[in-house]
């Protein structure tokens, strides 16, 4: 059995990456109030479970699948699949939940499902290759390049997987009330909107009511989680006016797309966590975050930022420091601050609608994870406020260091 190398040379136990994704994806689904005792409910009960299976395959009876020891078994856990507790459904064998520790223990067991390592996403894995082509107008292609455009998953494509993608992707009209997903169900399509709004919707807590966590406007797309993780929905999303969505099935999205979408996820999730200034945004928010962001590299010196430049990106520091100064009257640079891992800049210029008021440079070698204005606008809501109140401690200091007044409102 193989084990994996970090960077900095410690060992990755096989199924651990997958352990913690499918622990992270329950949690995301089931916002449970209290994550410590979530999480040890989980997992006692995970290794409870894990005796059990083990335990009835030695007698060499239930277990349907490999003996853990097999070369079948190895294979499984080597790549995604790790040894997991049967389901239990919602209601199964009621009176064994007396002794439950909690109701979030009772709803991420409810949704556990055995499928979701069975058959978690494998790079390069066993999908059928058929390529799947619905015939399309030229108007329809047109509005499905359109469409695509804007959507950040579809950009790490070359332009063969793209025209797969968009060869499969077939049009669904769809009319104000209609569900297109329900919370729960297994995933068949990803879908990418042409028009009309969409509200989606999250029960939380088994028996509650939905609750509006998102709308569509026009634009965006839904329904990669279910298959990403092969796991059940996580939301309800539902038609509020009439409008066209392009649909892409399950295999074809994750042959071409879930590769790159995945590996991006995982290796902004833990880094975006760390942000201070992201700590308002929700889990998925943070992944919807990861998918727009773009990673740049600088060297000692380089100029990130031109003081007078229009703007168009925003960044957060990834690794090494960068400085920001600006011109006195006379010309003369004045240092203002420097951003170091996990502090952003850039973000002044966007929320005033002026051009950038200090210049950044790189000190060092530099990495940074850039954000384009729409995603900066449509991404980085929950964090506008706290972003505005750092611009007032620059205004005070500007008038400390320059004698001047910065005007921070939107000068469109
Ligand atoms: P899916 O395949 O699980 C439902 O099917 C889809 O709704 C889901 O993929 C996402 O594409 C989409 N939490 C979970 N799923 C969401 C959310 C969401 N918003 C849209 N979807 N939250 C809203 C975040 C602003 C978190 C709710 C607390
Ligand atoms: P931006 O889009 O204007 C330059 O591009 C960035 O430098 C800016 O966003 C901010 O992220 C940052 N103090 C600290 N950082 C600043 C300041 C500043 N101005 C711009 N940035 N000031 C305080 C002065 C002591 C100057 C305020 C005008």
């Amino acid at each position: 059995m193989s084990t994996k190398l970090t960077t900095t040379g410690a060992t990755i136990p096989p199924g651990l990456t997958e352990l913690l994704e499918e622990f992270a994806v329950t949690v995301l689904r089931e916002h449970p109030t209290d994550l410590v005792s979530f999480a040890a409910s989980y997992f006692t009960n995970l290794r409870e479970e894990n005796a059990r299976n083990s335990s009835s395959s030695q007698k060499g009876s239930q277990r349907a699948g490999p003996a853990p020891n097999s070369e079948e078994n190895q294979m499984e856990s080597e790549s995604m699949a790790t040894d997991t507790p049967a389901p239990r459904e919602m209601g199964e064998n009621d009176s064994d939940d007396d002794d439950l520790p909690s109701d979030d223990y009772r709803t991420a067991m409810a949704y556990r499902r055995r499928s979701v390592f069975a058959e978690a996403y494998v790079p390069g894995g066993d999908e059928e290759t058929d390529k799947i082509v619905h015939p399309k107008t030229d108007e329809q292609r047109r509005r499905l390049v359109e469409a695509v455009k804007k959507i950040f998953l579809f950009k790490s494509l070359d332009q063969e997987q793209l025209n797969e993608v968009l060869d499969a992707m077939f049009e669904k009209e769809v009319v104000p009330g209609e569900k297109i997903i329900e919370q729960g169900d297994d995933g068949d399509n990803f879908y990418v909107i042409d028009s009309g709004q969409y509200d989606c919707l999250q029960t939380q807590q088994s028996g509650g009511e939905p609750k509006l966590v998102f709308q569509y406007d026009g634009q965006g797309f839904f329904g990669e989680l279910a298959l990403m993780y092969n796991t059940p929905r996580a939301a309800t999303v539902i038609a509020t006016t009439p409008g066209t969505i392009w649909g892409l099935d399950r295999k074809t999205f994750k042959r071409i797309l879930c590769e790159s979408t995945s590996k991006k996820r995982s290796t902004y999730k833990q880094f975006l966590e760390s942000v201070p200034m992201l700590t308002s945004l929700e889990p998925y928010e943070l992944l919807n975050l990861a998918d727009a962001l773009e990673r740049k590299y600088y060297s000692n010196g380089d100029c990130i930022i031109k003081e007078g430049d229009a703007a168009d990106s925003f960044y957060i520091v990834e690794n090494g420091n960068v400085e920001i100064t600006r011109e006195d009257t006379s010309g003369k640079k004045v240092f203002l601050n420097s951003c170091t891992r996990g502090q952003y800049f850039g973000e002044l210029a966007l929320l005033t609608h002026k051009p950038r008021a200090a210049s950044v440079h790189a000190k060092g070698d530099v990495v940074c994870a850039a954000l384009d204005v729409g995603a900066f606008e449509r991404l980085l809501g929950p964090c506008i406020d706290l972003m505005r109140r750092n611009i007032s401690n620059y205004e005070e200091q500007l008038v400390q260091l320059f004698g001047e007044s910065f005007d921070i409102s939107d000068a469109r």
